[in-house]
């Protein structure tokens, strides 16, 4: 068995491990952050288990700190109630990123994982099967309930060789994104192997599954060997150690070799993590920001490499540059080693440890700014900038750009000295920010600000649509563009509000128009290409379209954690049979589809009459029988007791 085969089946409830069919699987460590966090808790209660089941479950605050208005402090006072009461632990603010605090602190080899964050994969650096969903099916996971998905084919990345100087895990994983794209692989699994892997440290295996995320697959992993114990040992938890690897007589559904050693700084260039350019190809280009940070990049390691490169330098007077650590362990590190001297005296700005800038937070570029970043995404207008342009880059990459004004390749700079930074043998530990929930938390009060909302329920299941294409989009259509986050991130517990900005930056009037159309009675179908509902978890992204009366999305093809999202809310997921009918629909046109419950129940299929004419075009929804009940009373959670 591969590796994946081996913790799946070792955590199998349900079903059987046969690619493509649904199983069950356990899940072992639960993980939310704060911007989906509430959601998910908000479903956990309405569930009413009364305790948390699964071993272990953090609840990180990370997304939303920066607190204009009491709506972010609302949401953290509910989620620290919330897991004094059921029984998880409580990471504070300014304690750092989820993905990155649970590698440091609490992933384990061998373990399963699932977050309500897309990049939960991170945890495949560890050796865990890490997996990113939305917040009722972590919900369901923290009341001890299976996860649900599809046994998956499992590509083997077979590495070899070293990476050069100057030639980061960034590269490795652009290197993949190049080979793979951002479309077409939902349903994979990426598997690392091979003898290069011994020359990646954990924090750089992670930097690698991490963004696996860009690619749609459920999630990547590497083995756990003396290289993971190590890592674990000076995080003080060698006692999870435990070994995982493929047997050698493995199968995998491809292979796919990459040598280490012939990998260049690569960089992702705007508007996709697919978009694949060398960075010697973009050498020269001036940039006007440059940001250091996100759960990709901002280990120990990463910015111990930053602050050395910054030594005796200051910044260019043309670049606003920032510096986000990954965690509190890291930023200290780099202060009591005295290197957080060299970032301030570089001039660059220290910001939180915390999502921020990555999510649109904060640090949005100028109008038309280049920025260069070491996070994943570089979805337009995610940095907050409509017209901003972003880069994805390697800390190196981008240090090398704020002090030079421009981007420059090192590889082609004899001059420069790479800066070999070592794993220290102990990380320095400190829990003190989490907050370890009491025995029994049964007295604790929850905490509901005025910005804690209901948790809207869809009806079951008409017979018919009555509906209009209220909104017809392209390929490629992100979570990041159907619900904005950044300065809107703050209604994340407030469905009715946040549900205003649907669709906000790529039809201002989307969501008047889709109220209107629901209060009439009209169902609002949402028309769309390939890749729909690419990156987040956020199951905002499902939930609003739904409060405001969205019943489907006929698109040609639907990223794997929206889809899911899509049922969980009750909203059919339809794909044409024919991807070149899509043509054939234009906004505004009047849908109808009959015979709607028999067909959920039954093989799928369905047409849908459109516009005046009444052409038919065939539609198909491919669920399992788990989802047909779903879909046919309107959400999951009107099926769950
Ligand atoms: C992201 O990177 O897009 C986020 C913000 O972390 C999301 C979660 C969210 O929207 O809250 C993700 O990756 O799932
Ligand atoms: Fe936070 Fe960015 Fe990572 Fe999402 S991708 S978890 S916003 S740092």
């Amino acid at each position: 068995m591969n590796i994946v085969e081996k913790i799946l089946s070792e955590h199998l409830v349900e079903g059987e491990m046969k690619v493509g069919k649904e199983i069950g699987i356990k899940i072992d460590q639960v993980l939310t952050q704060d911007a989906t966090g509430t959601m998910a808790y908000l479903q956990f209660e309405a569930m009413k288990v009364k305790k948390i089941k699964a071993e272990l479950a953090v609840s990180y605050i990370d997304h939303n700190t920066i607190q204009v208005g009491p709506e972010n402090a609302d949401d953290h006072a509910y989620l620290k109630s919330m897991a004094a009461k059921y029984g998880a632990v409580f990471s504070r603010p300014g304690n750092g990123i989820c993905h990155q605090l649970h590698l440091e602190r609490f992933g384990a080899p061998g373990k399963t994982l699932l977050g309500s964050d897309s990049h939960t994969p991170t945890g495949g650096g560890l050796g865990m099967i890490a997996i990113g969903a939305g917040g009722i099916d972590v919900a369901v996971a923290l009341g001890g309930g299976p996860f649900f998905l599809a046994v998956p084919k499992v590509i083997k990345i077979e590495l070899k060789g070293k990476l050069k100087q100057w030639v980061t895990a960034k590269d490795v994983i652009l290197a993949v994104l190049e080979k793979l794209s951002t479309k077409g692989n939902v349903g994979c699994v990426l598997e690392y192997g091979g003898s290069g892997v011994q020359s990646l440290e954990v924090p750089e295996r992670a930097t690698i599954t991490n963004m696996g995320a860009e690619c749609g697959v459920t999630t990547s992993v590497f083995p756990s060997d003396e290289v993971t114990k190590t890592f674990l040992e000076a995080q003080d938890r060698g006692d999870v150690w435990t070994e995982v690897k493929a047997d050698e007589d493995a199968e995998y559904e491809k292979i796919i070799e990459i040598n280490l050693a012939d990998l260049n700084p690569l960089a992702a260039t705007p508007h996709s993590p697919g978009n694949i350019s060398s960075v010697a190809s973009l050498a020269g280009k001036k940039i006007d920001q440059v940001i250091i940070g996100s759960c990709t990049n901002s280990s120990y390691r990463d910015l111990k490499t930053v602050a050395k490169i910054l030594a005796d330098t200051k910044v260019n007077s043309e670049v606003d540059f920032g510096i986000a650590p990954g965690s509190r362990q890291v930023m200290a590190m780099l202060a009591k080693e005295g290197l957080l001297t060299n970032l301030i005296n570089a001039g660059a700005r220290i910001y939180e440890s915390a999502c921020g800038f990555c999510i649109g937070n904060h640090a949005s570029p100028k109008s038309d700014g280049i920025s260069l970043r070491t996070s994943n995404r570089n979805f337009e207008g995610r940095s907050g900038t409509g017209s901003a342009q972003i880069y994805l880059v390697s800390p190196e990459i981008a240090v090398l750009a704020a002090i030079n004004g421009r981007i420059v390749d090192p590889t082609l700079m004899d001059e420069l000295k790479y800066p070999k930074v070592n794993q220290p043998k102990a990380f320095d530990i400190d829990d003190s920010m989490f907050i370890f929930p009491p025995k029994s938390g049964s007295d604790v009060d929850i905490v509901r600000g005025p910005n804690i909302g209901e948790v809207p329920v869809n009806e079951g299941l008409p017979e018919k649509f009555d509906g209009e294409a209220v909104i017809k989009v392209g390929d490629q259509i992100t979570t990041d563009h159907i619900m904005p986050a950044g300065q809107r991130l703050k209604y994340r517990s407030n469905v009715a509000k946040y549900s205003e900005f649907v669709f906000e930056n790529t039809d201002p009037e989307f969501a008047k128009r889709a109220a209107a159309n629901r209060d009439k009675g009209v169902h609002n179908i949402i028309v769309a290409g390939d890749s729909y509902g690419q990156g987040s978890s956020r199951e905002h992204a499902a939930l609003c379209p739904m409060y405001l009366g969205v019943k489907a999305v006929i698109a040609k093809s639907i990223e794997r954690i929206h889809c899911a999202n899509l049922i969980n809310f009750g909203i059919i997921p339809f794909v044409f049979v024919k991807g070149a009918d899509s043509e054939k629909i234009n906004a505004g046109d009047k849908l109808v589809i009959e015979g709607l419950r028999d067909a959920i129940s039954g093989n799928g299929k369905v047409v849908v009459k459109c516009g005046e004419s009444g052409q038919e075009l065939a539609l198909k929804v491919v669920v399992t029988e788990r989802q047909k009940d779903i879909l046919l009373k309107g959400g999951l959670l009107n099926t769950i007791k």
